[in-house]
């Protein structure tokens, strides 16, 4: 089975970019050479992840990476996405943690030998616990922690990195991990969640201004992540309750770094949960960015509720995927497309885009044609919305590999390539095969 794109596509013309993506917890392991970070404390509480797993060994890639960068390189792929891990290279004490800063060093450098472009996320949601122990993003000093550390890092990184994200999806970092409480560090109050994303958004802000400073030749700006909010009907209360769900959801985290200032249903929340916002803050949160990356997977559907402003609707009958979300890529093309008429945009990056499958290996493969259709169909709608006029630049596929994927733990797989994690042993899966083809057609 193959996924095709027409030929007229400018996704297949040389200047975009093919890649594939991970994050520094989910594949890394070796959680003994360094220092421990929200998630171990969030996984050694039981209850919080599914199957009671952890990432203290995960992919072993820290031991494994030359192979996995090899693996990588058969894919055929222009780029690759990985995070580094802020308690890997900065030590208690502030200063760099030069074992391991080497890591990633060696890793950029066999990238750049085998012409694999590094496009580096600076967090990928894996605080210092000792960060945490102060606040974490609740205290507005964790900003400025980052933006030290992303001084040190970049300097020590010198020019082997291809491109910079500050942040991944801070959304899932402030309101599943300090709204809901469903990610590390599993704080759940509404006041929580909304000063969270403020000082994150903040450290975005601190972050770009280093980067534009130190590595001004590197792309630099932040990936978010959307799930497009529909209306159950086109009944006016259902169509407000999805636009306030929308603003809450998803323009929270964009309108700050376009328009100064976070969506109208700020002030449909009580004074006390409206984060603390100092003077200048918007002026440091919209820095110029060079690109925006967009993750995208699924939508949801909302109606209205008498008590609440919103209520999600569970679609029963819809196609989903083994994580429970839904097939839709008409939303896909429908948020490009939207953020584009509503927002200036920089060069857009699908930095993150893939299915949770209920794969199995037999006799050596991984047949999942599901996923293949998903990449098909996704791929379709992203070329839908270019051909509207949305300037995507970029596709990585989340993942490279299986990985942990948090509160589930190992549970859902999510990569292109089979993780057996008895052996370590990778298997490049049926989708690979078909995304490796697809970019090799070019
Ligand atoms: O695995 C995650 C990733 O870390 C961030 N974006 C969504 C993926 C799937 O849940």
């Amino acid at each position: 089975m193959k996924i095709t794109l027409p030929p007229e596509s400018p996704m297949l013309s040389k200047d975009f970019t093919f890649g594939v993506a991970t994050a520094s917890f989910q594949i890394e392991g070796a959680a003994d050479t360094r220092l421990p970070c929200i998630w171990d404390t969030f996984c050694a509480q039981a209850g919080n992840i599914r199957d009671g797993s952890d990432g203290k060994q995960a992919c072993e890639h820290v031991k494994l990476w030359q192979q996995d960068v090899d693996l990588i390189e058969s894919l055929n792929v222009d780029a690759y996405r990985f995070s580094i891990s802020w308690p890997r290279v900065i030590k208690q004490d502030g200063n760099l943690n030069q074992e391991g800063v080497d890591f990633y060093i060696h890793l950029l450098d066999k990238l750049n030998t085998k012409g694999i472009k590094p496009y580096v996320t600076l967090y990928h949601w894996d605080l210092p616990q000792h960060i945490e122990d102060q606040g974490g993003w609740l205290n507005r000093k964790t900003a400025f922690l980052f933006q030290d550390y992303v001084e040190k890092i970049v300097t020590a990184l010198g020019n082997r990195v291809y491109s910079y994200a500050t942040f991944n999806e801070p959304f899932c970092s402030a309101f599943l991990g300090y709204e809901i409480g469903i990610h590390a560090p599993g704080k759940a109050k509404v006041a929580y969640g909304r000063q969270a994303a403020h000082h994150i958004l903040l450290a975005h802000g601190l972050g770009m201004q280093v980067l534009q400073q130190l590595s001004p030749n590197t792309e630099n700006g932040i990936v978010l992540n959307f799930t497009p909010c529909y209306p159950h009907t086109d009944n006016p209360a259902d169509i407000t309750a999805a636009r306030k769900a929308d603003e809450y959801m998803n323009q929270w985290y964009i309108k700050p770094l376009f328009d100064k200032c976070y969506p109208d249903i700020i002030h449909d929340l009580a004074q006390a949960d409206r984060p603390i916002i100092e003077s200048g803050d918007f002026d440091i949160i919209a820095q110029k960015i060079d690109f925006l990356g967009i993750n995208f997977y699924t939508r949801a559907v909302y109606e209205a509720h008498p008590n609440t402003l919103y209520a999600q609707i569970d679609m029963v009958n819809a196609p989903k995927t083994d994580i429970g979300w839904e097939v839709y890529p008409q939303a896909f093309t429908d948020l490009l497309v939207s953020l584009n008429q509503a927002y200036d945009l920089p060069p857009i990056f699908i930095t993150e885009n893939g299915a949770a499958m209920a794969d199995k290996l037999t006799d050596g493969k991984v047949l999942d044609t599901d996923r293949i259709d998903y990449y098909q169909s996704h791929l379709n709608a992203v070329n839908n919305a270019i051909t509207q006029g949305v300037n995507v630049k970029g596709y990585f596929a989340w993942s490279l590999m299986d990985n942990f994927e948090w509160a589930e733990g190992y549970l859902k797989r999510f990569g292109i390539v089979y993780v057996d994690y008895q052996t370590q042993q990778r298997t490049i899966k049926a989708s690979g095969l078909a995304y490796r083809d697809l970019i090799g057609s070019r």
